[in-house]
């Protein structure tokens, strides 16, 4: 029976190892919403005429099982997310993402955040710790104003107009990542700025996670 042992323990170490292995198969499937979001400075949603649904309904994440964390990771210090957040997303000002422990198979993001995108694929999505995908994401809430709450504000309002009227192709005032900053941004920009609709929330708390957020290649 002694020499039987090893040989048991190697098929058991097998049999572990396959089950181990198995559901990172199983779960390699995620679906993502596209390769653009907006953001705001509500964290909620952005229904207005010309915006594509796949924005204005939140990003979705979906594929998931219950308990997964699926993190919107921002690009430090180009876009940061606001300390308070909308629902049951979740921010973090050390690691500058927006979280969603998932109840089901899809979670949503209407992620509330400030500054100036670069145009570039460089927010990411993690699904428990893995980076999964990239999205050029714009904030229409472009600047944090240095006292009050995070707002959509007349600060915001002279950033905009500057590219609006100078700078048309500004990355960061072209929300709809169509190479143009044109009356569709306009449009979206008046929404967040006038914060129009009944029972909207306007601001956060305060702006102001760090400027000392990691550098994109170690946040997860
Ligand atoms: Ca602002």
């Amino acid at each position: 029976m002694a020499s039987r042992a090893p040989a048991m323990l190697r098929v058991g170490v097998l049999a572990i190892l396959a089950f181990a292995a198995f559901p990172t198969l199983a779960r390699a499937v995620h679906t993502f919403d596209g390769d653009i979001m907006v953001g705001n400075a509500r964290g909620g949603s952005m229904s207005v005429a010309g915006v594509p649904p796949t924005i204005a309904d939140g990003y979705e994440v979906g594929g998931l099982v219950s308990g997964d964390v699926v993190r919107m990771i921002f690009p430090c210090p180009a876009i940061r997310a606001h300390a308070t957040q909308s629902g049951s997303q979740v921010a973090s000002c050390l690691g500058n993402y927006v979280e969603i422990t998932s109840s089901g198979a899809t979670v949503v993001f209407f992620p509330a955040t400030f500054g100036l995108a670069t145009g570039l694929p460089d927010t990411r999505i993690s699904v428990n710790g893995l980076i999964e995908h990239a999205i050029r994401y714009t904030s229409v809430d472009l600047i944090c104003e240095p006292a009050g709450p995070g707002r959509v504000t007349a600060f915001d309002f002279n950033r905009f107009r500057q590219s609006f009227l100078g700078n048309t192709s500004d990355p960061a005032c072209d929300f709809l990542s169509d190479g143009a900053v044109d009356a569709f941004d306009f449009n979206l920009f008046r929404r967040e700025y006038l914060c129009s609709g009944p029972g909207v929330v306007c601001e956060q708390t305060q702006c102001d996670c760090p400027a000392n957020c990691p550098p994109p290649s170690l946040a997860r």
